[in-house]
């Protein structure tokens, strides 16, 4: 018997906030412990070369929620919310598309940056749960950006939000299964994002005393235009020199693994339920971060970089029509999941869709995919990624070229001195052909110039960093 099911699939997308590469499957850190997340990837397609399309959460989410670049859309930065200028305002989001061909498109946690988006769901489930500690616990940060803290809580992991969250999405997926239309769940995680708080049983899988920290080298920046030092700067994290002195390093590594685990976890449940329900066979299930952190590498910390660090994100693939336990090495982008959503649920193609549906990824992993994975932060200012190299132009024309068959770290930068390395030029130039021909301004209000980033009290990203930029002349 065909069950009606099979032709449309349902879909379970799983975000998770600030999540780069320190899961098991990923081997982004050797002591990463996250079984469920591993089982997944055993269950379908994981890309081990996909990118955020802008290094911070907001335009990283349009991008990928519209199906359009950043340079197209002039979303760069975290503000505004893209319903509230032209050239973004009537957009069909991803969820939209799928409400409009019959699915019940429905939500709970950190999906959009912000609120979430009323035309995108037929219901948006109240987030609930304890998320942040009233004082900082960890060390003297007093004076930075007030979500810049970590450590171990009290607080049971029941009441916190992320759990509060799976929780409830957990119960929802056999009550959804039984429906007559095909659904659409999206939940959102807000951890490992700052301020990563996590309790005891998370913190003890990583033992201080055996602790490994991120390679890096003093040198690291010696080759980087000045340009993407200034624009890599991060004005609201701290500084990697503070981190050392302060003896807060590990602690930071050690909060952010835990917080993994804690997430990890919290998919289980999510993936225990699904394989539980009636829907377990006919559901796509996605599973992806907006961009990396760093947490020491390139001599620094968070996102706010084209670095790989940053741009690199998880992105997994499982359910009917995908073939299990597969790596793709191909380098894709956020912005190709809305494609490719719709190509896997047989609906209407989107020609205004500026991404590519990875289907002939999900079935053959080693299909030829010739697109490197592009990233923008800010007007004009790009990095493309293909299977070996990574290419920067800055605003200004400043490039770096990295070669990851030599140097996955990104420490070498084989065009710092142009005009000696013909070689690497053809390369560069190889790879610049695939810069969008398009940058489009700013939208209205862009937060990043000079509007306030963070809320009341807090000083907005261009005051932030003049004063960056101040600190680091006296010093
Ligand atoms: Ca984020
Ligand atoms: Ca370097």
């Amino acid at each position: 018997m065909v069950h009606a099911k099979t032709i449309q699939p349902n879909v379970l997308f799983i975000s998770i906030d600030d999540l780069n590469d320190w899961l098991g499957c990923y081997e982004g850190h050797p002591q990463a412990r996250t079984p469920n997340i591993d089982l997944l990837s055993k269950q379908g397609v994981l890309f081990s070369n996909a990118h955020c399309q802008a290094p911070i959460c907001n335009p990283s989410r349009v991008s990928m929620f519209l199906g359009k670049l950043p340079s197209t859309t002039g979303m760069y930065f975290l503000g505004p919310n893209f319903r509230t200028v032209d050239p973004t305002r009537n957009d069909r989001t991803l969820f939209q598309t799928f409400r409009e061909h019959g699915y019940y498109v429905s939500t709970r946690g950190k999906i959009f940056h912000g609120k979430a988006d009323q035309a995108s769901f037929d219901h948006i489930e109240k987030v609930t749960g304890w998320r942040r500690s009233p004082e900082k616990l960890s060390y003297t940060l007093k004076d930075t950006h007030p979500l810049w803290d970590w450590g171990q809580v009290d607080v049971p992991d029941e009441q916190q939000r992320d759990y509060q969250t799976a929780a409830w999405a957990a119960e929802e997926l056999p009550k959804l299964a039984e429906c007559e239309k095909p659904f659409f769940l999206a939940v959102g995680f807000s951890l490992p994002h700052v301020p990563i708080y996590t309790s005891k049983r998370w913190f003890d899988l990583y033992p201080l005393e055996t602790l490994q920290l991120p390679e890096t080298i003093s040198v690291d920046r010696e080759d980087l235009p000045e340009i993407s030092k200034k624009l890599t700067l991060n004005p609201t994290a701290p500084r990697h020199d503070w981190m050392v002195e302060s003896g807060e390093w590990k602690h930071a590594v050690q909060a952010y693994l835990a917080a993994n685990s804690f997430v990890d976890e919290l998919v289980g449940m999510l993936l225990e339920s699904l394989e539980n329900s009636s829907a377990a066979e006919d559901t796509i299930i996605v599973l992806w971060s907006d961009h990396g952190f760093h947490l020491g590498e390139k001599l620094r910390w968070a996102k706010r970089s084209l670095w790989e660090e940053t741009t690199r994100v998880p992105l997994i693939f499982a359910g009917p029509g995908i073939v299990a336990d597969q790596n793709c090495s191909r380098s894709v982008g956020l912005i190709d999941v809305f494609p490719t959503l719709l190509d896997l649920a047989h609906l209407p193609k989107r020609t205004d869709l500026e991404g590519q549906s990875l289907k002939p990824l999900l079935e053959n992993p080693k299909t030829k995919w010739n697109r490197p994975a592009l990233c923008t932060f800010g007007p004009n200012n790009h990095s493309l990624r293909d299977n070996r190299y990574r290419y920067s132009r800055y605003a200004d024309g400043s490039e770096e070229l990295y070669d990851h068959q030599n140097d996955a770290n990104e420490w070498n930068n084989l065009i710092a001195d142009q005009a000696t390395n013909g070689k690497y030029r053809q390369i560069a130039d190889r790879m610049k052909q695939w810069l969008p021909n398009n940058n489009a301004e700013p939208v209205l209000g862009s937060a990043g110039s000079d509007s306030p980033l963070y809320g009341e009290g807090t000083i907005s990203l261009g005051e932030a960093m003049k004063r960056g930029a101040a600190k680091q002349k006296s010093e």
